[in-house]
């Protein structure tokens, strides 16, 4: 068994221009992993604490980096894992920031990897894994806390269900932003990108809807196989406590579920993320009731990645997906066991980028290793087609 031997930190930039914390493991035989932590704007209230990069660099270095050099097995990730939550000693990650852990806990899954020969994939995911691939959900359209002065729903995304194959799949949500741009285009409209790269003009939720959906069927047209719409209304962001906040009107918790609902019907979604506050199981359950055999109804901000309020979810029927961000819970191992208690009860697992990223990959090798059902990473865009060609790449080389 070969020991981890070093564990080094420094902060790097993420896509919107910020600071953030990347970890180099170097193993005894030489195995190497570099990975990032990137870095949410709509994020949850139960997340997994991120501390300022400088500040997490330093409290990792002094309370979890001896824990680890010289200390654990590189190939064995729960060891790797358990030692980051030993060495912090809250539920949160509150003392040496998940952003830290997260970013060590990658990297070391990526040099365990490297010191077997094997790719990241097959590492976290065992000899046993299935043969499925996600289908990449892209971003095409989008306002909320990605962009300024654009939609109030977060994310309009494409999602080619009826892809031959992820390289398919991929360029279709690629045609699909192109899309969109000529319609834009054609009828005036203004757009810069938000913070995924998506089109964030400043156009209403409606719109957006007839917009998105012109521009699938546009596209479907071409490839010849379907594509649908999905949301991430994320819903915590427009709850102000009491309703549901819009730029032209206010709807309260029952209206929200009746909104969705039609959405849902008028416009064939596949997919729906967070149309509910983060608190409201409830209104999540009310709502998966009625649309539970039509849709994927996905909890981000309601689980966190965290298999209690998963656990929680599921004992009251909220959702039937859940997202998962490895930096919303700290560790791969978290995220990895989240996937698992999902799975044993039907739920279906998202893996999720954040909307600040950075090339790092390692998103893509944990949806594959896993045989998660989507997996939502953008549509164009350098940290977004790092982990959509990688995708790609592994696809070819399974
Ligand atoms: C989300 C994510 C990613 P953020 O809400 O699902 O799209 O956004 O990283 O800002 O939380
Ligand atoms: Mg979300």
């Amino acid at each position: 068994m070969t020991l981890v031997t070093e564990v080094r930190l420094r902060r790097v930039l993420d896509s919107r221009g910020d600071p953030t914390v990347e970890a180099e493991v170097t193993t005894e035989s030489g195995g190497f992993g570099r990975a990032a932590a990137p870095s949410g704007a709509s994020t949850g209230e139960y997340e997994a604490v991120e501390l300022p990069p400088e500040e997490a660099i330093a409290k990792a270095r002094e309370r979890a980096v001896p824990r680890i050099e010289g200390q654990v097995y590189a190939g064995d990730q729960r060891s790797v894992d358990a030692a980051l939550r030993g060495a912090d000693g809250t539920a949160d990650f509150s003392e040496i920031g998940a952003n830290a852990a997260v970013a060590i806990s990658m990297a070391a899954a990526k040099a365990g990897a490297d010191m077997l020969g094997a790719p990241l994939y097959q590492h976290l995911g065992g000899a046993f894994r299935g043969n499925e691939f996600p289908t990449p959900l892209g971003n095409v359209v989008g306002g909320g806390e990605h962009a300024a002065d654009a939609t109030d729903i977060q994310e309009f995304l494409a999602a080619p269900v009826g892809a031959p194959s992820v390289a398919d799949a991929v360029f279709a949500n690629a045609a699909v932003h192109g899309a969109v741009a000529d319609l834009l285009d054609e009828r005036g409209i203004p757009a810069a990108k938000g913070d995924e790269g998506a089109w964030a003009p400043a156009i209403d939720d409606e719109e957006a809807l007839a917009l998105v959906s012109t521009a699938i069927e546009r596209v479907e047209d071409e490839v010849g196989f379907e594509i649908r719409m999905g949301l991430d209304v994320a819903g915590a962001e427009l709850f102000d406590g009491e309703a549901y906040v819009y730029s032209d009107t206010t709807r309260t918790p029952a209206e929200q579920v009746d909104y969705v609902a039609e959405l849902v019907a008028d416009y064939e979604l596949a997919y729906v993320e967070d149309p509910l506050d983060e608190d409201d199981y409830e209104g999540f359950a009310e709502l998966t009731d009625r649309v539970n055999d039509q849709t994927i109804v996905c909890g981000d901000d309601l689980f966190v990645t965290n298999t209690d309020r998963l656990r929680d979810g599921i004992a009251q029927g909220a959702a039937n997906a859940i997202l998962v961000k490895p930096n919303q819970i700290g560790t791969l191992s978290d995220a990895f066991d989240a996937i698992e208690v999902a799975r044993e009860h039907g739920y279906d697992a998202v893996v999720s980028h954040r909307s600040g990223e950075t090339e790092d990959t390692t998103i893509a090798h944990l949806a594959v290793a896993t045989d998660a059902s989507f997996i939502k990473t953008g549509a164009v865009g350098g940290e977004r087609t790092a982990k959509l060609n990688e995708l790609i790449r592994i696809e070819a080389n399974a």
